[in-house]
């Protein structure tokens, strides 16, 4: 009898043992977008481990999950990506019942979202935030004047005045899909065409201002814009924001502004989303109901500056943060910026072609 106690044991510990080491969530998210400690407590809390890795670009995401198995059980593509991936058969559909902490998003973002995921059958909001510019106060004032007022994108779009910021560093975003529509809306195209014809002339313009560009790049801008190594980036809200605090915390004097230009601006959500070969499809949805709690979304957005669409984290998030128009954008402004569109297979090799000659000048 004591034997067979002390088997069935050591059969429950190997099976424990086992459990623990299979038990580990493999996410992707961007980077510079998760708070601290978020981690740490899911693992304390689930005793799941995670292994993290991060990227800057929709694309780098979308070729590895149209590849398939990745290996991830979490994935962040933007909202219009994710259609496109949803439709390649890319992602499982979401245990809801596995998701309480879904009654704390906001009703009408999620609705949003919907738009590009119907039913939110795959996805939840991570985080959102619009396209616009950050900029070195000091810098920008020193070369346009100290009435220069930036509120356009004329700062990068006019070839007199972005060549005026050249020498100080001019950075834009490695991302097609949203540089050559902020083109378009800038020569007064609807940002949202898929014509072919509006592509041609938006990467056009984008080639006449490229001499006063430094780099392309999703991600480098968040410490140069805070270093002063650069005066200039076409940039993701939360990441100018990140480069504010980073300076403020060196005290090395330098003062970043972020504005979404009065032309308007792209508004984009971040999604949660588990790939159809995922090895741990449960881990994932323990993960995605851990972010929705209102106290780790409020971390999170405390600390990388992006809005979340979780309405019950609100009171938790930094009054700094809620009031800022860079990050919630007054009714007003929110009247100007557009959403992202979905591109077919054919209009987006018309990008991709189209964003080489920018890039290359070929
Ligand atoms: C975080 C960038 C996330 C915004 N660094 C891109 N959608």
């Amino acid at each position: 009898m004591k034997k067979l106690l002390m088997l069935s044991v050591a059969l429950t510990m190997s099976a424990s043992a086992t459990l623990a080491q299979e038990t580990t969530l493999n996410i992707y998210n961007w980077s510079d977008y998760i708070a601290e400690d978020t981690l740490e407590k899911f693992t304390a809390e689930t005793g799941i481990k995670v292994v993290y890795d991060v990227y800057d670009s929709n694309e780098v995401l979308e070729a590895k999950m149209l590849t398939g198995s990745s290996g991830y059980d979490i994935v962040v593509p933007t909202s219009d990506f994710l259609q496109r991936q949803i439709g390649a058969g890319v992602y499982q559909p979401l245990d809801k019942s596995l998701l309480p902490n879904l009654a704390n998003m906001d009703v009408d973002l999620m609705e949003g979202a919907a738009n590009f995921d119907p039913g939110n059958e795959h996805a939840v909001i991570y985080m959102w935030g619009t396209t616009g510019i950050g900029y070195n106060v000091g810098m920008v004032a020193e070369r346009l004047g100290e009435d220069y007022e930036v509120n356009s994108w004329d700062l990068v779009f006019d070839p007199e005045i972005v060549a005026k910021l050249a020498d100080c560093g001019v950075s834009m975003l490695d991302a097609p899909s949203e540089m050559i529509p902020a083109a378009m809306n800038y020569l007064g195209l609807d940002p949202r065409s898929t014509d072919a014809a509006d592509f041609e002339a938006g990467a056009a313009h984008l080639e006449k201002v490229r001499d006063s560009v430094r780099y392309f790049h999703s991600s480098q801008y968040i410490n140069d814009l805070a270093n002063g190594d650069t005066c200039v980036a076409v940039g993701w809200s939360g990441d100018v924001f990140q480069a504010m605090a980073r300076a403020e915390e060196a005290e090395n004097g330098v003062e970043i502004g972020y504005v979404i230009p009065s032309e308007g601006a792209l508004q984009w959500f971040d999604m949660m989303a588990i790939p159809v070969d995922a090895p741990n499809p449960e881990a994932a949805h323990k993960f995605i109901n851990f972010i929705m709690d209102a106290q780790i979304t409020a971390d999170i957005t405390n600390y990388v500056w992006y809005a979340n669409a979780n309405t019950a984290s609100m009171p938790l998030v930094d009054e700094e943060i809620t009031s800022d128009p860079g990050i919630f954008p007054t009714a007003e402004a929110k009247e100007r910026l557009w959403g992202a569109t979905v591109y077919d297979a054919r209009t987006d090799r018309t990008i991709t072609r189209l964003w080489t000659r920018v890039k290359t000048g070929q």
